[in-house]
């Protein structure tokens, strides 16, 4: 059986849309990020500090979304949505799985101060303006590589894109997307795909975000 541990609008969504694109069957097991659920043992022997994805498969259990990513698309290489060593594209498809993460890990931070810690620890309003200009500037440099493709990668659709699943829902919370013209036309494929609208059915109501846009206090 394939298990995928999920949060509803976090990063496990990226596996949760690669396994709708390899019409493949998970069973979810649903965690939330505040109610300690992601810190009990059992799940800790699964992902070692604890976070979301981890996917159950094969025999295998995987934490770390890149890690899935190629673990998924090395083993089921019919589907051609990873560019495998030797593949002309290797290189910029591994540098946007490792993209995906460093403009993941500024949401993170922003989700992070925005809606996790409030008082008594009010978020430093020169940070979040920070977070927000570098958060923009990785927008940027996407807008800058779709102006003249659909998809990341010049020869089409790939798993990289799928690792943009959690990023794009989350960056419009923080920058406005008005600028970024491609980004927002790529959002309109991707929102098109019939697998990633399956995932969607099936990722459940994202609890985090009580407002349309966050911006910085004070700033
Ligand atoms: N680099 C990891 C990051 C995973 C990650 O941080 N996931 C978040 C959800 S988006 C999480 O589980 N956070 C729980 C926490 O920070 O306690 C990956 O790509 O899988």
């Amino acid at each position: 059986m394939t298990v995928l541990h999920h949060i509803p609008f976090s990063r496990s969504f990226r596996i949760l849309w690669l396994l709708q694109e390899m019409g493949l069957e998970a069973d979810l097991r649903l965690y939330s990020i505040t109610d300690g659920s992601l810190r009990a043992s059992e799940f800790k022997a699964i992902s070692p500090v604890g976070r979301v994805p981890a996917l159950e498969i094969d025999g295998v259990t995987i934490y770390e979304s890149a890690a899935i990513v190629e673990y998924l698309t090395e083993t089921r290489p019919e589907h051609g949505l990873g560019r495998l060593p030797g593949d002309a594209e290797r290189v910029p498809y591994l540098e946007w799985l490792g993209f995906a993460e460093t403009q993941a890990s500024i949401l993170a931070s922003l989700n992070m101060q925005h809606l996790f810690m409030g008082d008594p620890t009010p978020a430093s309003p020169v940070v979040l303006k920070l977070e927000a200009a570098r958060l923009a500037a990785t927008l940027k440099a996407m807008d800058r590589a779709l102006a003249d493709r659909e998809w990341l990668l010049p020869s089409g659709f790939s798993a990289a894109d799928t690792m943009m699943g959690f990023n794009l829902f989350s960056a419009p919370y923080y920058v406005h997307m008005d600028k970024f013209e491609n980004v927002r036309a790529y959002v309109k494929r991707i929102e098109a795909r019939p697998a990633y609208q399956r995932a969607r059915e099936l990722d459940g109501r994202q609890e985090f975000y009580k407002k349309d846009f966050y911006e910085v206090p004070n700033g």
